[in-house]
């Protein structure tokens, strides 16, 4: 039997972000971590979606905080 697991949506703020060039390194570095992530420059948020088999908030977090960022979980966090 296959169980799938539900995608997980969390908000994370990313308050010190600052340019369109901040929203692709953090949107990459979320793809590389294997999760999908709609980050927006004005609200300084990142909406990541992600396989909680495969993937942990945890390592969302630390991917966007290895480039400099400071991550916040927002609502809709777990
Ligand atoms: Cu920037």
């Amino acid at each position: 039997m296959i169980l799938v697991m539900p995608m997980v949506k969390a908000v994370l703020k990313i308050p010190n972000m600052s340019c369109k060039h901040c929203v692709m390194r953090i949107t990459k570095a979320i793809e590389r971590v294997g999760a999908k992530g709609e980050v927006t420059l004005e609200e300084k948020k990142a909406v990541v979606e992600f396989d909680p088999g495969k993937v942990t908030l945890d390592d969302i977090i630390n991917a966007i905080k290895r480039y400099g960022y400071e991550v916040e979980i927002g609502e809709g966090g777990c």
